[in-house]
């Protein structure tokens, strides 16, 4: 059984927010926090209760955001301290909480820790990084090339896991911990609820003898930041990388004082055998990897985060599903699949109303670090073509396209005459929140209703989870029970066919294409849940 603490965090319904490209509401084309807080009905009324909003401190964009060159101020781009008061005032008195994404890995090299750091070995900030004589090892960095750089000023070496504007922060460093516990301590007092943690498994390193990435110190770092009596209480999410459930017991037991949670990635692979190269057969591999991961979880009482995007994937339904003449269907019958599992459901902007992956012909079109790193990469060996084809699968940018408000030139998202910083969603024209609104099927009114058997029924909430599907099969069967009620959640797949269940039941309650009967016959992409007569 969970805790109550953990049990009390399933009730929580995650928003994700990028936002750069939500809503920008002084027409300069880059979203911003008053975008964000005209915006809190319209996530309110989708069911979500709280909101996670990428990082929103004082950065040079090299890698948007994460690179923190003050983590106690607004992006400039973003507001001011005033706005985001009157964000979380808007939040709470909503009802809503607010979760800020902490990046505690690295900070950007325009840091005031950094710039005094590379004045020299005798600055009382000379620690806070990895400088090096020599490169110590020939670890490369996530977005390509050596994760070592050369800094002119102190004539060494600095760790950069990310870009080269990401310096790697030193927590063997006392001093690096007590500042980071500053941090969350300063938003705590502002009232902000939980964080998502970036990276959190690479803050303990093994430098500069060990060639594992990731340290010893792990546990004692995330205490120090989420164990104490002042953080107790807060949600965390932590990003890793590890999908290792022994790993995940030491980090996220109830008890353990570490993290409330952490992201697990496996799922995100279905579809693809790696980020940019499609693969077969990503609807079998997402139920078989959900069904996996439901059962560890529940073996070992941990709290399982039910994503499908985020702000570094591209769209789920473009993978996996048909996000052409099926997009609606694909794209209710994967949340179906998702969000009636155990867990907290984060909901990533976008996917509410079944936006697709996007497509451009030309790289300069593109700008996430990462993207740019893959393309030069692959130009090495594939025609512009084939690499563009690969960009186009796998970029970043896929999320991170102005959010799709109507089918107006800069689709709702900037009033101004300014282009928005990223290009427009290639579809934006065709799937934009007023078009879905308008349409008979929409997908945010499917989420509306899902969130919303959701939150009526505790066997959505508690452990009971049992799969009447077998690996073999084109489609997911589940049932989830509590205090005598059962429910049967049934989803296709891609085939037209015929679905029996071993029981009966009432009239489905929630279906994406008005199914009468929770059996019989399914046309691809069909989903239903259904009350069981058992
Ligand atoms: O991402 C962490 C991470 O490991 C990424 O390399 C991730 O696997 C990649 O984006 C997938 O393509 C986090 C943030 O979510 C990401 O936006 C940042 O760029 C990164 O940390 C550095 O802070
Ligand atoms: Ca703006």
């Amino acid at each position: 059984m969970l805790s109550e603490k953990y049990k009390e965090f399933t009730k929580w319904v995650i928003y994700q927010i990028y936002p750069r490209s939500f809503m920008d509401s002084n027409g300069d084309g880059i979203g911003d926090l008053q975008g964000v807080i005209s915006k809190l009905d319209y996530i309110k009324e989708l069911g979500a209760n709280a909101v996670w909003l990428c990082p929103c401190f004082k950065s040079p964009n090299e890698d948007n955001g994460y690179d923190v060159a003050d983590y106690c101020d607004i992006m400039d781009e973003f507001g001011t301290m005033e706005d985001m008061d009157q964000l979380i005032e808007g939040l709470h008195s909503r009802g809503m909480k607010l979760i800020l994404d902490l990046v505690p890995n690295h900070t950007s090299t325009d840091h005031k820790w950094f710039q005094e750091s590379r004045k020299g070995k005798d600055n009382p900030y000379s620690d806070y990084y990895y400088w090096f004589d020599v490169p110590p090892n020939d670890w490369e960095s996530s977005f390509g090339g050596s994760a070592w750089q050369y800094d002119e000023m102190r004539g060494q070496y600095y760790l950069h896991t990310f870009a080269v504007g990401q310096a790697d922060l030193n927590w063997e460093n006392p001093a690096v911990v007590k500042a980071m516990q500053d941090v969350v301590d300063f938003w705590v007092d502002k009232g902000c609820d939980g964080f998502r943690i970036d990276v959190i498994d690479c803050i303990s390193k093994d430098l500069p003898n060990g060639q594992d990435r990731l340290g010893p110190r792990i546990h004692e770092y995330i205490r120090a930041l989420f164990g104490r009596e002042k953080t107790a209480h807060l949600f965390t999410v932590g990003e890793g990388s590890t999908n290792d459930i022994d790993d995940i017991v030491l980090h996220c037991a109830s008890g353990r004082d570490e993290l409330s949670t952490l992201f697990i990635f496996e799922h995100m692979e279905c579809g693809r055998t790696d980020k940019f190269t499609p693969e077969e057969g990503g609807m079998r591999a997402l139920r078989d990897c959900l069904v996996y991961w439901q059962n560890e979880t529940a073996k070992r009482d941990l709290l399982y985060s039910l994503f499908i995007e985020n702000h570094d994937q591209p769209q789920m339904i473009s993978r996996i599903g048909n996000d052409r003449d099926l997009r609606y269907e694909s794209a209710t019958d994967i949340a179906a699949m998702v969000y009636l599992l155990k867990g907290v459901p984060f909901i990533y902007q976008g996917q509410e109303i079944g936006m697709p992956a996007a497509h451009y012909d030309s790289i300069d079109d593109f700008d996430d670090v990462e993207s740019l790193g893959a393309y030069r990469k692959y130009r090495e060996t594939l025609s512009e073509e084939e690499t563009l084809e690969k960009i186009n699968f796998g970029s970043r940018d896929n999320g991170r396209h102005p959010m799709a408000w109507d089918g107006s030139k800069n689709s709702g998202f900037t009033e101004g005459d300014c282009e928005p910083w990223l290009i427009n969603h290639s579809r934006a024209k065709e799937v934009n929140v007023e078009n879905d609104l308008n349409s008979e099927r929409s997908v945010r009114r499917f989420y509306q209703e899902l969130l919303r058997l959701r939150a009526g029924s505790n066997a959505f909430l508690e452990d009971d989870f049992e799969v009447l599907s077998s690996q073999e099969d084109d489609f997911f069967i589940y049932t989830r029970a509590a205090g005598g009620e059962k429910w049967v959640v049934v989803c296709n797949f891609e085939k037209e066919q015929v679905i029996d269940l071993p029981f009966g039941c009432e009239k489905p309650a929630l279906s994406n294409l008005g199914r009468k009967t929770a059996d019989g016959r399914y046309l691809p992409y069909e989903c239903a849940a259904a009350k069981c007569l058992c």
